[in-house]
């Protein structure tokens, strides 16, 4: 009886727990674990497209993503990305990226990513939501929320968006960045919340940009309608510019990806 009871209370110890991880509550607001991703297994592809480009494809990036395992890899419980200083194909660099266009998207919501990534010149990782209707409307008329962007050997990281009105070919996109200090080269969880009013971005829980949809936007806000998730590390380009002659390979590694709702 007594073991009976001691079960119990275990039991309802742990359920309790359970609930509150699946829970987050932000601004006041109570958000639930509606999808999750541990990096456990071998990639799923049926949520993920491993793609496959050429350098130069957009920003002028020196890269080549390939799906190869060499750039692409679930290993120890993390999705690993290496960027490798190689020749493939017209290339010179090899890189990957991977998204879940067509096979799972979102409308609003917490979104928070475990990762962390090398602090070197010439790398540019990225965590991001693209429009779906980028395939009918074209870019940047989608719309794009940039999650968390760093680049070369900085300490801090990036949050922006991208719109027809508001984006870096204008020279204007709506952004601000955070400084991460000693946690720079650290795991981190960079978050986003999205809703229909605000987008605001975390870094650890804490946040450090907000913009409100009547502050920016009236009726060109794209920020509706459903967002895939896209995860990359670029070599080179317009932003980090190019890397050091003495590179040699760099890797992003993300630990876990949660979207709350
Ligand atoms: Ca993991």
């Amino acid at each position: 009886m007594k073991n009976k009871s001691i079960t119990l209370i275990i039991l309802v110890l742990l359920t309790a727990n359970c609930q509150m991880n699946h829970k987050k509550i932000i601004n006041g607001k109570t958000y639930k674990l509606t999808w999750q991703e541990d990096f456990e297994t071998l990639l799923n592809k049926d949520i993920w497209n491993l793609e496959e480009r050429d350098a130069g494809w957009v920003n002028n990036e020196l890269q080549a993503y390939t799906s190869r395992s060499e750039n692409l890899q679930v290993d120890n419980n993390y999705l690993i990305i290496s960027s490798i200083k190689e020749e493939y194909k017209n290339a010179n660099y090899t890189s990957g990226r991977l998204n879940t266009q067509n096979k799972l998207n979102w409308e609003y919501g917490y979104f928070e990513i475990k990762a962390k990534f090398d602090l070197e010149e010439g790398t540019w990782p990225a965590i991001w939501l693209l429009s779906e209707k980028i395939s009918s409307v074209g870019w940047p008329k989608c719309g794009e929320i940039d999650i968390m962007e760093h680049v070369n050997n900085e300490k801090k990281i990036y949050g922006s968006l991208h719109s027809e009105r508001y984006n870096h070919m204008l020279g204007n996109n709506l952004g601000n960045s955070f400084l991460l200090d000693e946690l720079a080269s650290e795991f981190n969880i960079y978050g986003l919340e999205w809703t229909k009013d605000f987008i605001i971005w975390y870094v650890n829980d804490k946040p450090f940009y907000t913009v409100n949809k009547k502050d920016f936007f009236g009726n060109d806000w794209p920020y509706d309608g459903k967002y895939f998730l896209i995860i990359n590390q670029a070599i080179g380009g317009d932003w980090p510019g190019s890397p050091l002659e003495t590179f040699d390979s760099s890797k992003f590694l993300i630990d876990w990806i949660k979207v709350y709702k």
